[in-house]
């Protein structure tokens, strides 16, 4: 294969509600879409990074210039074969794992595309429906949040991850619980406590959680290990683990018991396969996390999740949950909490290429040197 156009948009798609976390609020995200295009195929990769540095360092703007500066100019006009092959174009670039993961993401689909294969038998998949979660954001009131619980329920998703914040956690969380008493309900603060907060941590303890997702630091798992041996609660990673040398030795530490796997903070689904690899040989189980991705990085979520690890709901919840109008047909959908792979060459999904023409903030097209 060889690249020898690059398409970068960002584009702008409004949430249908506003989403609030310990460290961010949103009403609406911009993502980097890649196309890449050569040898009469063609790809598309999301870059679903955050546009402020309050989830990770990264933002779509140091996203941007690590693509056209660095990234694609180390892809475009080079042959490869493998996804290994080309990411090692770029293996000198440190960091910037949503940057990278956008573009690799446009390598795997164009690659399958030409195979005429589905991306998730590509990556060696197993299941042919993922089951789905939601993720609920911190409300203006209980009653606020208890109705959402409530609606997503009734919908069949088949568990309710709540963000959790200080203030806004053990009473909130009991709340949910008495009234869904034998619902699949987890926790995530986005690294808003320290080990001084061990007894709200240990108070949460009582609820039958799935698990506490990033309790403690982006970049911390030291004190997520003395945490974890505090609970009988599995501890969940997500902030701090980029690759799965992370996940190794995070799980060697003893700092989690599950690993939520998010294709973008991981650099690409290569590295999320063998986050996977790490954590099925040690008996961790993961599920796949979220970054509000469009219908492009969404379809990838759905992809990875089909590995046999994993084996807890995901974040992918259906598109309709975020947007009102997606940038991939068909839309991404979830049916009794569960939704379908697609068999269909790649992603498996097509890009509205108008709609995301009409929705992008900004444009930039590379081409190889002839
Ligand atoms: O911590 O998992 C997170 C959204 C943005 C940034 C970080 C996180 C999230 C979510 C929502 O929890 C995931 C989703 O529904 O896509
Ligand atoms: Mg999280």
């Amino acid at each position: 294969m060889r690249i020898d156009r690059v398409d970068l948009r960002i584009v702008r798609l409004p949430l249908v509600r506003p989403f609030r976390t310990s460290s961010s609020w949103k009403d609406h995200l911009d993502h980097i879409l890649v196309r890449v295009e050569g040898d009469g195929a063609e790809g598309w990769g999301e870059c679903a990074s955050p546009s402020d540095p309050y989830y990770c360092p990264e933002t779509t703007e140091t996203c941007w210039h690590i693509l056209k500066d660095f990234l694609v100019p180390a892809v475009i006009g080079r042959d490869w074969t493998t996804i290994e092959e080309v990411v090692a174009n770029y293996r000198a670039v440190k960091g910037n794992r949503f940057a990278r993961a956008g573009l690799e993401m446009a390598c795997w689909d164009m690659l399958a595309r030409s195979k005429g294969s589905p991306l998730h038998a590509m990556l060696g998949g197993t299941r042919g429906e993922i089951l789905s979660g939601v993720s609920l954001g911190i409300e203006e009131s209980v009653e606020a949040l208890l109705e959402q619980v409530d609606r997503y329920l009734e919908e069949g998703y088949r568990r309710i991850k709540l963000k959790i914040a200080p203030g806004w956690d053990v009473d909130v969380v009991r709340r949910v619980r008495e009234r869904h008493p034998s619902a699949l309900l987890q926790v995530d603060a986005n690294s808003a406590y320290t080990l001084d907060d061990l007894p709200t941590m240990q108070a949460l303890d009582d609820f039958d959680l799935l698990l506490i997702e990033q309790p403690l630091a982006h970049d911390d798992i030291i004190d997520h290990a003395r945490l974890q041996a505090e609970l009988k609660t599995p501890v969940c990673l997500d902030e701090s683990i980029h690759s799965a040398d992370d996940a190794r030795k995070a799980i060697e530490l003893g700092a989690c018991r599950v690993i939520n796997i998010k294709v973008s903070r991981v650099g690409g689904l290569l590295e999320a396969k063998r986050v996977h690899d790490v954590c099925q040989a040690r008996g961790i189980p993961v599920w796949c996390g979220g970054m509000h991705e469009f219908g492009i990085g969404r379809a990838a979520n759905v992809a990875i999740s089909s590995l046999p690890g994993f084996s807890l709901p995901g974040d992918v919840s259906g598109s309709d949950k975020y947007y009102a109008v997606d940038v991939v047909d068909p839309p991404i959908l979830a049916h009794r909490g569960a939704i379908g792979m697609f068999d269909g060459p790649g992603l498996g999904v097509a890009p509205i290429v108008d709609r995301i023409e009409a929705r992008a903030l900004r444009t930039l097209s590379l081409q190889a040197r002839r």
